[in-house]
């Protein structure tokens, strides 16, 4: 299947800069440079990069803890990610977020939830102001396995159908919830099958492939314009710990390796020698990243702490 080369670029390097920012603030977090914790995205990054990319500027993202990855396929600002990270006033949510709150409002990413399954109703009510104000664009709902076990996936899933409103939902298997393996907390292997009890299309992707994700969402885009919602399963791995105080005892180190062996970039990577790229492009793109990765940092760095009498602003009641 011949695929455009800017559209595989573009993807590629998002991926790159996932992984890096992540071995970056991994890094940065065991020098005591982050505080709190983190939930790493390494090993699922096709999802995001192959979503993303099918995506038109009037469509919105809704994110979860584990959005590092998310907010870097919808193309917030690298400094700005880096700088949240690390408490600064330059970050995305002027160093009051962290982690697991990135949002970037004016590209189109709704922010990222510390609550399970907490932004599935808010890509509803994404998608319900899309649709009454005729925009064109489709809200994108991404949430775990272990969200779909949520009522709020019921509640998001009914009215989105009952409604008829542009919400793509993505559900992002990688066959935990912490240390809850799928197999136990579902009698189904096959999450997308839970689509026809709302009474719209589910659909399975292999999450590791960003080629395959990116055809499924262009698909998926322009059937949820038209129709409504539909359900994109993407069945993946997270290699890192469900957090930084994981300490894996709930897999083998065999699985892990299994799965390491279908890292997402190299797969691409490996996709796009096939495909016309040179060795000596693919190196460039990653010294690229690096550096950008790099660049924010210092950036970041620059930027001061915020001023604790602002500590109320932003807060709504
Ligand atoms: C409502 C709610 N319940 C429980 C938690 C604790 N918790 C944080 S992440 C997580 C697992 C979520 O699993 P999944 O949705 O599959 O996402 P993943 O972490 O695998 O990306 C849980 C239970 C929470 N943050 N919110």
């Amino acid at each position: 299947m011949s695929f455009d080369n800017d559209i595989l670029k573009s993807m590629y390097v998002k991926m790159l800069l996932m992984r890096k920012f992540e071995e970056k603030v991994a890094q940065l977090f065991s020098e005591g440079m982050i505080h709190g914790t983190m939930h790493l995205y390494v090993g699922e990054e096709a999802v995001a990069a192959g979503v993303c990319t099918a995506l038109g500027d009037h469509d919105v993202i809704t994110s979860t803890h584990r959005g590092h990855g998310h907010s870097i396929a919808k193309g917030a600002g690298l400094t700005g990610l880096m700088a949240e990270m690390l408490g600064r006033e330059a970050g995305c949510c002027k160093g009051r977020g962290g982690s697991m709150h990135f949002a970037d409002f004016a590209g189109g990413n709704l922010g990222g939830n510390g609550i399970v399954g907490g932004s599935q109703s808010i890509a509803v009510g994404a998608a319900l102001a899309a649709k009454m104000k005729k925009t064109g664009g489709i809200a994108v709902c991404f949430f775990g396995d272990g969200a779909a076990n949520e009522g709020s996936f019921h509640e998001a899933a009914n009215m989105a159908s009952v409604l008829k409103l542009p919400v793509l939902f993505v559900c992002e298997n990688n066959l935990y919830g912490m240390s809850m393996p799928l197999s136990r907390s579902m009698n189904i292997s096959d999450i997308a099958v839970r689509a026809s009890a709302y009474g719209f299309p589910g659909r399975t992707v292999d999450g590791n492939d960003a080629t395959a994700v990116y055809r499924a969402a262009e698909d998926a885009r322009d059937y949820v314009k038209q129709n409504g919602p539909m359900l994109l399963v993407c069945n993946t791995y997270r290699i890192s710990g469900h957090s930084k105080s994981d300490t894996n005892v709930y897999r083998t180190q065999r699985e892990i390796d299994a799965w390491q062996a279908k890292d997402p970039v190299l797969r691409m990577a490996a996709f796009m020698l096939k495909n016309g790229f040179s060795q000596a492009a693919l190196d460039e793109a990653d010294e690229t990243a690096a550096r950008d990765i790099e660049s924010a940092v210092a950036a970041a760095l620059q930027s001061p702490y915020p001023d604790a009498r602002t500590v109320l602003d932003g807060v709504y009641a």
